[in-house]
């Protein structure tokens, strides 16, 4: 009709308007092609159904047929006040001060992000994290914070979800617009394993504060202080909560090991209060911190520092009851109910603790393909021998277990304490605790000791990142590289002195949307740039895979991980008030003479189907 319309127009016909305008923005009619969501994901279905999942599952455990229980909130009801709206009344100064005034234990909810990381490999989804939003804004609105970022989810998000981290940000917000949020920043190393241009861990910071970010952990894998101040430095400009970490390795306590001491640990404290951190944070990744040494650290640092808050005093971190122990944070239900009618008494709700936990319960479940349980079965106290950080723990012993060499975790574990030594006695989290890792497993494999590897260094093909971290990467750990083993390994490669950011050109975000454009189409945005800031290749196959299989963030787990059964009937809804009902039909007995193979669905009530090539 637009187009009839001109042509009937007299002016437009007799050739006396001006068209100058639309002749210089051609790009007016340069029309998002259509998206096809609905046949994108049958596609995926047709795909998952043919040649099985297209995320590799850990084990053989298939998720569990269920729709978890979502707890009931008050419709039309806004959820209470919280921590947030301080916040933002107050700024992150006014916000540090109420948390340093509260008179109960507050707690930071790491149900989230860390715990997941830890047990479930991080592979929590979206979809199951919005439905029991709405119910922990509801009833959860005295949190410290809601710990739901950053750490490993934003690399997993995009590699194994195939779901954007940021949306996941902007739409939790939406949810939850009174619970401070919180995200692990790894430093320099933003959310990645390496080091980046400092602009883009200070855009990085800027676009998470928009996107909804509050709370920063900011911690360093060495404790490497101008990391940490670039971080600090970041989040403040950012406008974010400066929550700074000392990371804890060692043991104060024990008068036998000598560096990491009480003394180093108040030094690096005094200097992130000096940068100006808003609440400081013992950061114990290995849960190394015997209850002696926290009364040590954390008694001389309130005498020295009186007016900063410090979480693991004055708020500490849990997950809530079924997604707690091992190697994620000690149970929300267990904490609160062992201070009830105490002075530092939480105020919350053992009731609405067990109703969270319940939902968590079964939608971990639907995780079962990753679960840590399967080869996990208590604590393990050897964690003070060897210091292997919780998620690191469960990804060895997960690697071990599934080459079928349980016992070689044993060796890898001893491994790990021995280059842990031959490395100088590193701060280990990631990435530092990967590089660790990854001499151990090269000591296993090559069945070499600490002395063989000492003694024949110069003759010996290293992993890349045990390279790259001798050749300062990752910044400088306390204490220095330990010689001649570093000079030995290198063979004269080069070095990086100080602050490895520092000596980096910085990006340019322009041109990077410029390709992403060419390479993806017009859809890309600011986020997307960051995405591929942080993870280049990662986020191409990302924004490939969206292209060609659509919003698959939208499928309930269970079909998103292995697919519908066949005459199963669902839903899935697209955006607010867009559903789709889809019907698995069939699947074609034989193949085309082409190798593929013909899947027939049901999309609202319509006989689709699906070629799909036949790759089993
Ligand atoms: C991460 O960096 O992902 C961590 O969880 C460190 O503890």
């Amino acid at each position: 009709p637009f187009l009839l319309n001109v042509l009937e127009n007299q002016k437009f016909l007799n050739g006396t308007i001006d068209t100058t305008f639309i002749d210089e923005h051609p790009q007016l009619f340069q029309f998002a092609p259509s998206q096809n969501r609905a046949q994108k994901l049958l596609n995926y279905l047709g795909n998952v159904l043919v040649n099985g999942p297209m995320t590799p599952l850990a084990t053989g455990l298939q998720p569990a047929d269920v729709q978890p229980m979502v707890p009931e909130v008050p419709s039309a009801v806004e959820p209470p006040r919280g921590f947030r709206d301080i916040l933002l009344a107050e700024g992150p100064e006014g916000f540090a001060k109420a948390v340093r005034n509260h008179k109960g234990l507050l707690l930071m909810d790491t149900t989230f992000r860390d715990a997941h990381q830890s047990l479930l490999a991080t592979r929590v989804r979206t979809h199951d994290l919005l439905k029991i939003s709405p119910f922990v804004a509801h009833n959860f609105n005295n949190l410290y914070s809601l710990e739901n970022w950053g750490g490993a989810t934003f690399d997993v998000a995009l590699r194994f979800l195939h779901e954007c981290p940021w949306e996941r940000l902007e739409r939790m917000r939406a949810l939850m617009p009174n619970i401070p949020f919180q995200m692990l920043l790894r430093g320099a190393n933003g959310v990645g394993y390496t080091s980046y241009p400092d602009n883009a861990v200070y855009k990085f910071c800027d676009l998470s504060v928009k996107a909804g970010m509050d709370i920063f952990r900011v911690f360093d894998s060495l404790n490497y202080l101008p990391n940490l101040l670039l971080g600090v430095d970041a989040v403040g400009k950012a406008g974010g909560v400066v929550e700074a970490a000392i990371s804890y390795s060692g043991d104060i306590s024990d008068p036998s090991k000598t560096k990491y001491t009480l003394d180093y640990y108040l030094n690096l404290a005094d200097e992130l209060v000096r940068a100006g951190t808003h609440v400081l944070c013992i950061k114990d990744m290995a849960g190394l911190l015997k209850p002696r040494a926290a009364k040590m650290l954390i008694s001389a640092l309130r005498d020295r520092h009186p007016d900063c808050a410090y979480a693991g005093a004055d708020a500490v971190d849990v997950a809530v009851d079924s997604m707690s122990g091992m190697t994620s944070q000690p149970s929300m239900g267990a904490v609160v109910a062992s201070l009830m009618g105490d002075e530092l008494d939480t105020g919350m709700n053992l009731g609405d603790i067990s109703q969270y936990s319940a939902y968590w319960e079964q939608a971990r479940t639907l995780y079962a393909p990753f679960e840590c349980a399967v080869t996990m079965k208590s604590g393990n106290a050897d964690v003070y021998l060897n210091e292997i950080p919780g998620g690191q723990y469960t990804n060895l012993q997960f690697q071990a277990y599934s080459l079928g060499l349980g016992d070689q975790f044993e060796a890898v574990k001893k491994a790990y304490r021995e280059a842990n030594l031959l490395m100088g006695d590193l701060i280990k989290v990631t990435p530092s605790s990967k590089v660790v890792g990854d001499l151990a497993q090269f000591m296993v494999q090559n069945k070499l000791s600490a002395a063989d590897v000492e003694a024949n260094a110069e003759n010996l093909s290293f992993p890349k990142s045990v390279i790259e971290f001798f050749q300062g990467y990752l910044g400088e750990p306390y204490g220095g590289f330990p010689e001649p083993l570093r000079s030995k390994i290198l063979k004269g490669l080069p070095t990086v002195d100080g602050r490895p950011g520092e000596s980096m050109a910085p990006m340019n975000f322009q041109d990077m949307k410029t390709k992403l454009v060419e390479e993806h189409g017009p859809r890309i945005s600011d986020y997307d740039v960051l995405s591929s800031a942080m993870y280049p290749q990662v986020t191409d196959e990302y924004l490939r895979f969206r292209e060609k299989y659509g919003p698959v963030d939208k499928l309930d787990t269970r079909i998103f991980l292995t697919g519908p059964k066949v005459g199963e009937e669902f839903e899935v809804e697209i955006e607010k008030g867009k559903t789709l009902h889809i019907k698995t039909l069939a699947m074609a007995e034989d193949l085309t003479p082409n190798g593929e193979r013909e899947v027939f669905f049901e999309l609202n009530g319509q006989l689709r189907s699906v070629m799909v090539r036949d790759q089993t």
